[in-house]
């Protein structure tokens, strides 16, 4: 038998052994939930064992996930300047999804306009709790009016106002009124909506698509344009992106959301392609606008140089021009001379450690890639609120048992717009992609099929379960965020978040993937984890005991 198998074999015990000892703790009920929330990793030709997820988070256990206003205001519409948000609710929820996802924003002209700097709330108090709401929100609309003259206002429900009944989508029928020239909409993105923030991207999906997309009809010039959705300007990334998207000489024309502006999403069904990059938050947008107005889409990730290779290489198959084909492979032939450089040196020194990742919707997946090209293997991943399809594919979404959670999120019916639907291309040309150039159209693989046989697969991981992986696995790091980083590092193990990126960034693209190198390198290479345990724990200097009185 071979080392490879060998090894199959251990980390297949070994998972099995930590799934066991992670069950053992809990209740009966809770440990029957749980063992189909952990699985063992068993891809075989395409297909691996199913996994529950997008299910209610089991009361008493600390999990990992957020909220749906969460999802909706801080993540989908956040990183957008120029629509003015109002989150109608107590204080804090305003002030803590406030750029603590460190998305980041560049306006075209300095005149341009830029709500992120500001944090804008009704700031509700118990009168309004008891009395109702709407009219300190009207106040609060008039008055963001008065001040910045934005052209789009978003309002954000928190739990309250669901709870007491406030109807923010007559507000806004009532302010729009009063100011036709202003677009604003309302979110009913209370925080309990649904089991987690993957409730709120579809909120978000669902009223950017009915209030904003197709009102403006002015194209931003250029060729070969397209739409990047899923992509959040996190530590800059979208800045990355955008220069290599130049250098290859085609149109971004907007992104949904990272770095972007009102106008762009107005007139983003005027493109030829969309590319979905976070697959969990997004691809009802990208459905959509396929049904009413004809755009193809398809997964892409700019997470990895490799990753962006060939991104890049599908984006360019997709237009098909030749002189295209050509630029873009130029570009990567460039940018990759520089990543490799650091890449080799990195590898000498990361090769053979092993990473885990527990995040959100799709990094859990899409930097395992990162780690992959320094030769970094990782043994465990899951994700805090994805669905079945992010883990296993698209092609289980009809197997999807859709339950009253999700019921209790409106699904938009829509139809080809009579006018504005146009076909991009040929359904012969479309297959024709699909078997050259291997361009999976409207498919999404998911995380399992690519994660070797024996990985440990854990859904809405919580602080329990983690302690005992990292006893149990001892990795070399860990990826998660703020609320298990310090757990973690306690316990001797460098913690990477990879949602804020901790203050670092950008890592998407060429040079994203060579920042990811270097800091990996220091933080898996750090000699200060071997202090953790202080002197006088390892070997006590005095020892003493107590005298009881009896
Ligand atoms: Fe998509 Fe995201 Fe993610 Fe996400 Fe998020 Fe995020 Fe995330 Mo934090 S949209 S699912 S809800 S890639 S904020 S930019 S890092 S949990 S893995």
């Amino acid at each position: 038998m071979s080392d490879k198998n060998n090894t199959a074999i251990y980390e297949t015990s070994l998972a099995g052994e930590v799934k066991e000892l992670i069950l053992k703790k809990y209740p009966a009920k809770v440990a029957r939930k749980r063992a189909r929330q952990i699985v063992v990793n068993n891809p075989v030709d395409d297909q691996v064992p199913e996994i529950l997820s997008n299910t209610r988070t089991i009361p008493g256990i600390l999990t990992m996930r957020g909220c749906a206003y969460a999802g909706c205001k801080g993540v989908v519409l956040g990183p957008t300047r120029d629509i003015l948000q109002i989150t109608h609710g107590p204080i804090g929820c305003g002030f803590y999804s406030w750029l603590t996802r460190r998305n980041q924003t560049r306006p075209t002209t300095a005149a341009g306009a830029n709500f992120m700097p500001y944090a804008m709330s009704t700031d509700m108090q118990e009168e309004e709790i008891i009395f109702g709401g709407e009219k300190k929100l009207k106040k609060a609309i008039e008055e963001a009016i008065s001040l910045f003259h934005p052209k789009a206002i978003g309002i954000f429900s928190t739990c309250p106002v669901g709870l007491i009944g406030d109807d923010v989508h007559a507000v806004a029928r009532e302010m729009e009124e009063k100011h036709p020239e202003v677009n604003i909409f309302g979110f009913s993105c209370e925080g309990y909506k649904g089991v987690s923030q993957s409730a709120g991207h579809h909120i978000a999906n669902n009223k950017v698509f009915s209030k904003v997309v197709g009102q403006i009809e002015t194209q931003k010039e250029g060729e070969y344009r397209f739409n990047i959705l899923g992509e959040y300007n996190i530590g800059g990334d979208a800045f990355e992106i955008e220069r290599i998207i130049e250098r290859c000489g085609m149109t971004l024309h907007s992104t949904f959301s990272g770095n972007s502006e009102y106008e762009e999403f107005a007139s983003a069904h005027t493109v030829d392609l969309n590319v979905v990059m976070c697959h969990r938050s997004i691809n009802y947008m990208a459905e959509m606008m396929e049904k009413r107005y004809g755009i193809p889409w398809f997964k892409i990730s700019f997470i990895g140089a490799e990753a962006t290779a060939k991104s890049l290489r599908k984006i360019a198959a997709y237009f098909g021009a030749p002189e295209l084909l050509e630029r873009v492979e130029k570009v990567i032939a460039e940018e990759m001379y520089h990543v490799e450089a650091v890449r080799q040196e990195v590898k000498e020194r990361c090769e053979g450690k092993v990473a885990m990742l527990f995040v959100a919707g799709s990094r859990a997946h899409h930097y395992q890639e990162l780690f992959a090209e320094i030769g970094m293997k990782t043994v465990s991943a899951g994700y805090e609120f994805a669905h079945r399809d992010d883990y296993e594919g698209r092609k289980v979404i009809p197997d999807i048992i859709v339950d009253a959670d999700t019921r209790n999120i409106e699904e938009l019916t829509v139809e080809a717009d009579p006018i504005r639907y146009r076909p991009r291309k040929t359904e012969e040309q479309l297959r024709q992609l699909e078997n050259q150039e291997g361009i999976g159209f409207n498919d999404y693989a998911g995380m399992m099929p690519e994660m070797k046989k024996g990985d440990l697969i854990i859904d809405d991981l919580n602080h329990h379960e983690a302690e005992i992986l990292i006893e149990k696995y001892k990795p070399d790091i860990f990826c998660a965020g703020i609320k298990e980083k310090y757990v973690i590092q306690k316990g001797g193990i460098p913690l990477k978040q990879l949602h804020s990126y901790d203050y670092s960034g950008p890592y998407a693209g060429f040079r994203g993937a060579v920042n990811f190198y270097r800091e990996i390198d220091r933080m898996v290479n750090s000699k200060v984890f071997r202090f953790i345990k202080a002197p006088w724990q390892k070997k006590p200097e005095l020892t003493g005991s107590y005298a009881w009185n009896k």
